[in-house]
Order: structure tokens, then sequence, then C-alpha cells
């Protein structure tokens, strides 16, 4: 049974491992929303549970801070997901993912396997060999899949965090040659745009669902903005033309948001210095409301 009464949300207000530091700030944002203050005054009880900073000054190395950071978000998730909560964490790059998904695993796993939907215009799976940024925030769907620096692959848990049969992209239409072939090679499932404008938004994300069900305790769902088309989300690091809309979106995201299968959800990569008349800002809220709406049962 899911616990209806709040809503949580967890800070992760970091970009260290992304392109611009100013990632970081996009929770502390989302916090301070007009529109956010809107929702919750119409009745929508949201609470904040955390906010994740990195250290001002530190002599630790970017992978320590990092693995400090998702360790301490992982374990916010954990404790949640125990309590049966319903959370959704607000990025910060998506390395944030690393500690989510981590924690969502530690609470669950005794009881099952971890489900993933990735909604992002990227693929996020490089490993070190096949990076050429470097950058971390590139990487943390290999961690999850338990491949790449051992700092990020056992936050928590040794083990990797998510099989891949059990999990999905959907959005994709930036990657290179080397995470494309490392995902292919695991036979991960992956709705590029191609395939969502020919079969319909609503078709692709019913099928997975089904997936990331199948064979799973339950699942999430890891939302990166820039999946959606930088004409109504510019306040990203890496805009990719050509993304999703929320018209199509939020209905979608809305038919899962009562399916007890549904762990926790994570909106990453609003950059806040990127951002145009704060429509990404708007953007983010929006998808907070429809997540954190209680739906009446019927
Ligand atoms: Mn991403």
């Amino acid at each position: 049974m899911i616990n209806q009464s709040s809503y949580y949300l967890i800070g992760f207000a970091s970009g260290l491992a992304g392109v611009a530091a100013s990632a970081g700030d996009g929770p502390i944002v989302i916090q301070q929303s007009q529109y956010l203050a809107n929702i919750i005054n119409r009745g929508i009880e949201i609470k904040w549970h955390d906010m994740i900073k990195p250290p001002i000054v530190t002599t630790q190395s970017l992978k320590d801070v990092l693995k400090l950071e998702c360790t301490t978000l992982a374990t916010a998730v954990s404790h949640l997901v125990g309590k049966k909560q319903q959370l959704c964490v607000v990025g910060g790059d998506h390395a944030a993912a690393l500690g989510t998904w981590s924690g969502v695993y530690h609470s669950i796993h005794e009881q099952g396997d971890l489900g993933l939907i990735w909604v992002d215009a990227h693929m996020d799976s490089h490993t070190p060999e096949t990076s050429e940024s470097g950058r971390i925030h590139g990487m943390p769907l290999a961690c999850l899949l338990g491949y790449g620096y051992s700092e990020f692959t056992t936050i928590l848990d040794e083990k990797p965090k998510v099989k891949p049969e059990n999990i999905c992209l959907i959005g994709v239409r930036s990657y290179e040659a080397g995470e494309a072939e490392f995902l292919k090679r695991l036979g991960v499932r992956i709705y590029f745009m191609d395939e969502i404008k020919q079969r319909g938004f609503n078709i692709i994300w019913a099928e997975a669902v089904a997936l990331v069900s199948k064979n799973t305790f339950g699942y999430g769902v890891s939302i990166d903005v820039d999946a959606f088309d930088p004409s109504i989300a510019p306040g990203v690091d890496v805009p990719e033309p050509d993304g999703l809309f929320l018209d199509d979106f939020l209905p979608a995201l809305s038919t899962i948001t009562n399916d007890p299968k549904l762990l926790a959800t994570e909106i990453v990569e609003l950059d806040p210095s990127r951002d145009q008349q704060t429509i990404t800002e708007k953007l983010v809220v929006a998808i907070l409301e429809v997540l954190a709406k209680p739906v009446s049962s019927s």
C-alpha cells in the first residue's frame, strides 16, 4: 500500500558531474518557485525531505565528493521507500540517478528486482573507456547496470542495481557509438524519437511500463529535462532539438501515479542559468503537480 498523505521531494543540488555547476541550482530554484507555492496553496501536500549540497571546500577528489553526495541521497531515498512514501528527487545533474536508484534498490532488493524507465535525449551509458568528455553525468545508467567506476557501482550495495531486461530508454536522439553499442550488446530496449513519432507516445509509454513491471518488484522513472523539446525546456546544458512535449508526456505520466509498483521518480538537469522566462522551471513544476496530485481511487 502506498501512503498517500504527503509527497516528498529530495533536492540534489549538485552540478559537479555535468557540464555546468549551475545545474546544481535547479532544486534551489524549484524550492523557491512561485509555481510550486501555487500548487501547494491549491492543496497538494508537498514536503521537502532533504536538500543535498556539495561541500563548499574540500580536498577530496571529484569522484569521492560525488560518491559521498550520492550515498547521502541513496540513504535518504532508501529511508522513504522503506516507509512506502511517494517521492521525487529533484536535480542537479543526472549523477543524481546513482544515488536515487541505488537507494531504491537497497530498500527493495530482497523482495524483487528494480525496473527503470529512463526519459532522456541521451543514453547516459558511457563507461570510462567510451567517454570522450569523462563527465560522470554521461555514465549513470552504465553504473547502475554494474559497469564503470567502482565508486559509483557499489553505492550501498555491491551488486548491479538494474538488469538490462528491466530497463528502457525513451526520447533518445543524441548519442555516441560506444554507449549505443554497449546498450545494444546488453539488449536494452530504446524508444528513439522516430519510433515515438511513428507509433504515438501513449502507446510506447504503456509498452514501457509493461516492460519495467513484468519481472520486477516495482519500478522508477528518471526524467532528464533535456528529453523535452528545447522550445519548452531551454533551461538545460545539453539541449537537443526535436524532443518530447508535455501534451503527450503528462497524460501518459498520470496513468502511473497511483500504480503501487511505482517506487520513486526523479527530475534532473534543470539549469536555471539557461532558462528563458522561467518556462523550464514551470515545466518541472507541472511534472511535479501530476506526480504529487492525490489520485482518488475509483
Ligand atoms: Mn541524462
